[in-house]
């Protein structure tokens, strides 16, 4: 996840009660909260527009977790060789799993997961994530790869991927970790 982040249309999922959310999570949220977005005007290229700066984040709790959902433009992917060689200045480092590449309406989904009693981060969920798209009927499996910011580093830990979504869509999101699971709705503009 990157510190600049676009926020258009963001706001708190309403699956849980805001005040229900540790307040670890504080730095988390104020990472995501800056909205530069304001109104795009309808454009030849929305597509890329849309890829540009549409976003959402949204909250749930499991049982065990809670689990911070974004939808995000495409956010380039690397290993830590390539991340040595090229040495880019935004990129998340994939310390496990496979790397889509960024694209035409391409987004990065990404769950970060927390324990719900130590507030702590864990690289060995294993969690699936699906996108739905409602809209379009579509179902996409999201190969959680374990990422972080190159910026940010273990903090950032989280789990997701880049997928194709069409702008113009209602999204349904489950996270599932081993028994537990959340769906979270949102639209993507
Ligand atoms: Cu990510």
């Amino acid at each position: 996840m990157r510190r600049r982040r676009a926020g258009k249309g963001q706001r708190i999922g309403r699956a849980v009660p805001v005040l229900t959310v540790s307040a670890a999570l504080a730095g988390v949220l104020g990472a995501c909260g800056s909205d530069t977005s304001g109104d795009s005007t309808a454009l030849a290229d929305a597509d890329a527009e849309v890829a540009a700066v549409a976003g959402w984040t949204r909250i749930a709790t499991t049982a065990s977790y809670i689990v911070v959902v974004n939808v995000l433009p495409g956010e380039e992917m690397f290993t830590a060789a390539q991340i040595k060689a090229a040495h880019p200045a935004v990129a998340e480092l994939a310390l496990h799993g496979a790397i889509n590449p960024v694209g035409v309406a391409v987004r990065h989904v990404e769950a970060h997961i927390y324990d719900r009693m130590t507030g702590l981060s864990n690289p060995d969920l294993h969690p699936t994530i699906v996108v739905v798209n409602r809209t379009t009927g579509e179902r996409v499996e999201v190969p959680a790869t374990l990422m972080q910011d190159i910026n940010i580093g273990v903090r950032d830990v989280h789990y997701g991927n880049n997928v194709a979504i069409s702008a113009g869509s209602d999204l349904s999101l489950t996270i599932g970790i081993g028994t537990e699971g959340v769906t979270l709705d949102g639209h993507l503009d």
